[in-house]
């Protein structure tokens, strides 16, 4: 696959989009000459097109930010070939990491589109290899550590942030399906600390503390000193997993590259903790009726509600204020090389449409 297929946008420069682009190919052809295993032809067709088809596609946005964040804390406009090669490698890391979440989660949450594509498991022939193909992907990971990192003096360190990453999502995942199926539909368990807690792990540990952490540790520095950093990239995790509560109900398909399916799928959404906190009886009752049911009217009315409780002018108001609040924490790190990374996060997401 051409690197062009890499889909990079916004945010970060050219250069690096470039550079990351290449070394995808390369990351791709060892896991398709791993000698741990005696591939076929079968099987090393499946495994070239799986990876193209679930690790490409995305913004990269994750992967990208471990270059560049790298690059602020050296204080370098111009990585070494081999630092950059190694910052690179981490980054597609993430988004492999990222692409073994996204399989799994959608059949979990039985979606249909991913990244403007049918989702994996929804391919004809793929069906549930999906789940294979999601453990596959986390092996990658693994592997691509040990060919790379095995040796440095921070090895052991990048294994226990990913494992810890990983375990925290994974809680966080589990957290968002058994609120949502455990026992009959119940509305009224459904608050903002919950939501709050959902989200925290099952997305801002791996989209916003593990890219920075990764950075860190390439540049020699110890993760325990960096307590504050952390702290603020998982709440703007929690603001960016907001907004993709939001879009999911108001987002333009054809942008966010998803279809929505919070509503059928009784999701804790942001959406529905605060429809419930601002509607009257009688709203409420609309809700309970035709929240988590599969029909498109049933669909159609909860959304009628949330226009009607004017649920996009709260979210607009959200945005604003977490976007003050995070800079403001940014602005009292000490450092001027971590307050720029932070930035760089923030600036990238806000008003995001997609
Ligand atoms: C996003 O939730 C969370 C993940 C993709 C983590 C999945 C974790 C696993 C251990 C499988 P979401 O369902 O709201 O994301 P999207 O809207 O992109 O489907
Ligand atoms: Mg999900
Ligand atoms: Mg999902
Ligand atoms: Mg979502």
């Amino acid at each position: 696959m051409a690197a062009a297929a890499v889909a990079l946008s916004n945010g970060s420069g050219g250069d690096s989009k470039a550079e990351f682009a290449e070394i995808y190919n390369k990351l791709k052809e060892e896991m398709l000459e791993d000698p741990a295993f005696e591939f076929t032809d079968e099987s090393l067709q499946w495994i070239d097109r799986m990876l193209d088809y679930n690790v490409l596609g995305g913004k990269c946005n994750r992967g990208l930010s471990v270059i560049d964040s790298y690059k602020i804390l050296k204080g370098v406009d111009v990585l070494s070939k081999g630092e950059t090669f190694l910052a690179c490698t981490l980054g597609w890391c993430i988004e492999w990491l990222q692409a073994y979440f996204l399989v799994l989660d959608d059949i979990m949450d039985n979606s249909q589109t991913r990244r403007g594509q049918p989702c994996w498991f929804r391919v004809p022939q793929v069906g549930l290899i999906a789940v294979n193909d999601g453990i596959m992907l986390r092996n990658h990971v693994s592997r691509i550590l040990q060919s790379h990192f095995k040796g440095k003096p921070y090895y052991v360190d990048l294994i226990d942030l990913f494992n810890e990453v990983e375990f925290k999502t994974a809680s966080g995942q589990l957290l968002d399906l058994i609120t949502t199926h455990e026992g009959e539909k119940d509305l009224t368990k459904y608050s903002l600390n919950v939501h709050r807690r959902i989200v925290q792990y099952k997305t801002a540990y791996y989209s916003f503390y593990l890219p920075v952490a990764c950075a860190l540790l390439l540049s020699g520095e110890n993760l325990d000193n960096f307590g504050d950093v952390k702290n603020i990239l998982v709440e703007m995790g929690t603001y960016f997993q907001v907004q993709d509560d939001y879009l999911d109900c108001f987002g333009d398909p054809e942008s966010i590259g998803k279809i929505g399916t919070d509503i059928e799928d009784y999701k804790c959404s942001w959406l529905v903790v605060q429809a419930l906190e601002h509607a009257d009886e009688s709203q409420k009752r609309i809700l309970l009726e035709n929240y988590g049911k599969s029909d498109p009217e049933s669909v159609a009315k909860v959304k009628g509600l949330y226009k009607e409780l004017n649920l996009e002018a709260l979210f607009h108001k959200y945005e604003k204020e977490s976007y003050n609040k995070l800079s403001a924490d940014i602005e009292a790190q000490p450092s001027k090389a971590v307050q720029k990374v932070l930035r760089s996060f923030l600036d990238k997401i806000y008003k995001r449409e997609k």
